[in-house]
Parts: structure tokens; sequence; C-alpha cells
């Protein structure tokens, strides 16, 4: 599906150069002294907007870019000694203060490396058609929202913004990285997928699956990107965990729930851009978006 959204207008950074814009994050350059952008680093951005049923809403949730990146930086140091990271620093311009990161510039894989412990979605569809998933065979008798027995690597394409990822056979993964990066990359997903539920599994939270980003620094992998936040992952609340059905997303729920009612006077098969969010619809997935934060890391989250 091609968007028939405006591409977001980035905010400008004094000593920054915008380089990319992602549905929801801005990437910049920092500028050394010369001015020119500097090819070593990159400050990654979140920003405060939110996608649902593939549109970028008007309304944007107070404080999720700083939550996202606050979440993603503990799991970077909760995941230290299963694969090091980007993160250079987090001293950022005033303007996007508790929002962006100061990362290493890394040859990036290309390729988009999930991992899924519970069945749903794309993974779902293949295994009802097939049995198995990337290639996988798994047990007969799975429903949406079933627990695997193992976690298991389910590579996908990156895909251009506005376009979805198509799964990659893990040959292909293979044949763009090599044998043993791909080996390493598909074993560090799955451990940070593993470790992650381990974390969050005393914390009322289950991570269905998450989508990770590599990069080489040499020949090592480098974790990059964010990690383990609601956006790269499916978060679902344990205590309602039920298989046989869609499960409710710990964070969208609410909007979810508002935009496909009757009293939003929107519908997703229209086409149509969906309306504003109700105040209250706000205020619920923004405190759905703290609530996470602070099950999982048992800090306060301070804006
Ligand atoms: C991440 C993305 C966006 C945020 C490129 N350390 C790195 N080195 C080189 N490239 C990247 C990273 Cl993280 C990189 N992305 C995804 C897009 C905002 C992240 F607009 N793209």
């Amino acid at each position: 599906m091609t968007s028939s959204q405006a591409d977001p207008s980035p905010e400008p950074l004094p000593g920054y150069a915008h380089v990319y814009s992602g549905k929801v994050r801005d990437l910049y350059a920092p500028l050394d002294a010369s001015g020119a952008p500097r090819d070593d680093q990159l400050l990654l951005v979140a920003s405060d907007r939110l996608s649902a049923f593939d549109f970028i809403l008007d309304s944007p949730i107070p404080d999720k870019g700083a939550v996202l990146t606050q979440l993603s930086l503990w799991w970077f140091e909760q995941l230290a000694d299963v694969v090091p990271n980007h993160v250079v620093s987090t001293d950022v311009p005033p303007q996007v203060a508790g929002r962006a990161v100061l990362v290493r510039r890394l040859s990036m894989l290309p390729v988009e490396c999930v991992a899924r412990a519970y069945l749903t979605g794309g993974g779902l569809r293949e295994y009802v058609t097939d049995g198995h998933v990337s290639g996988v065979p798994l047990p007969g008798g799975l429903v949406d929202g079933s627990r695997l027995p193992e976690p298991v690597f389910t590579p996908s394409t990156k895909a251009p913004v506005g376009e979805h990822d198509q799964p990659m056979p893990y040959a292909d993964v293979v044949a763009a990285v090599g044998e043993r990066t791909a080996e390493r990359a598909r074993d560090l997903t799955v451990a940070i997928l593993k470790r992650g539920n381990e974390i969050a599994a005393d914390r009322g939270i289950l991570i269905a699956d998450t989508k990770v980003e590599f990069g080489l620094e040499g020949d090592s992998l480098v974790l990059a990107d964010e990690v383990l936040t609601p956006d790269s992952s499916r978060f679902w609340p344990a205590d309602q965990w039920e298989p046989g059905h869609t499960q409710p997303s710990f964070d969208k729920e609410f909007v979810r729930e508002w935009l496909t009612s009757p009293g939003s006077g929107w519908d997703k098969a229209s086409g149509q851009a969906p309306p504003k969010l109700p105040d209250d619809v706000v205020e619920r997935t923004r405190a759905k978006y703290v609530e996470a934060y602070e099950r999982l890391t048992g800090r306060t989250f301070a804006p």
C-alpha cells in the first residue's frame, strides 16, 4: 500500500543535518566543526507520533518518544552481556532531550531480524497455510496467541516507508550476509527475545515477538536502533493472555478500540485518514506507555 500522507517534516536541529525519517522517528547526522555531516555518528530521535492501522495519527501521545527512548536505553543495559550496542551518548540538544540518542554509525545488515515467542500476525498466517514458520516445522493445534515451544527466528526484508516487510527465507539471509553472520544474527535475536521475556514475565508483560536491527563493526555484530519497545515488539498484558483469539495490545488497545467504535465515525476500510483522538484516549494511551516502562524497569518515569 502506498501512503497518501505527506512526508513528516522533521524539526530543524541546529548542529545536525536531517538524514532520514521513518514513520515515528527521525535520523540526523551531527555536523563537524567545518559544518559538514560526520560520517561516524547518527542522532536517533523518537517523536511522539503514533501509528495505528498503518496511519500516522494526527494526535501525538505526549512523552511517547521519551518513554520509548528511555526503555530502549534500559534494555541495552540489561542486554549488555548478550550483545554490544551502538549507544555513544545521551547528551543531545535540549529540543530532543530524553528522546534522542547519539549512536555509532554502523554498516547495517539488510535484514529485519525478527524472533517470535508466541504465534500471531504473519507468523500465524504462515503456520495455518504451511504448518511451519520461516522454515521451522511447528506442532499441530497451535492457535492465535499460542506460545511456541521455542522462539523462532523469522527474518524479513526491509521495506521502504509505507510498505510492509516481507518474510525472508533464512537461505536469503545467508546469501546476503554470509553463513557466520546469519547464524550469529539469528542466535542473538532469539537470545534477546528470551532474555526480554525472562525479565518481563515477573512484571505482567508478555513479549510476543520483536524486531531488532544489527550493524557490523569489523566482523562483530552490534545491536542498533531501538530494542524491546512497544513499537518494535508486541507487548501483551500477561493477565489477559488467552490463546484462541487476537490478544489485546498493551499500548494501542484504547486507540484501536476507539477508532473501530461507532463513536469515531471512521471506517478503516475507507482509505480516509483517521480522526483526531479524544483527549481521554490520548491520556489513557500515554498512561499505558508509562506503565510498560515503569513495570519493566521498576523505575518511575520522569518526563
Ligand atoms: C537506523 C531508523 C529513522 C531512527 C539507519 N547505528 C546505526 N548506524 C547506521 N544506521 C542506523 C543506525 Cl541505528 C539506522 N535506521 C532506522 C530510521 C529513525 C532509526 F528514521 N536506519
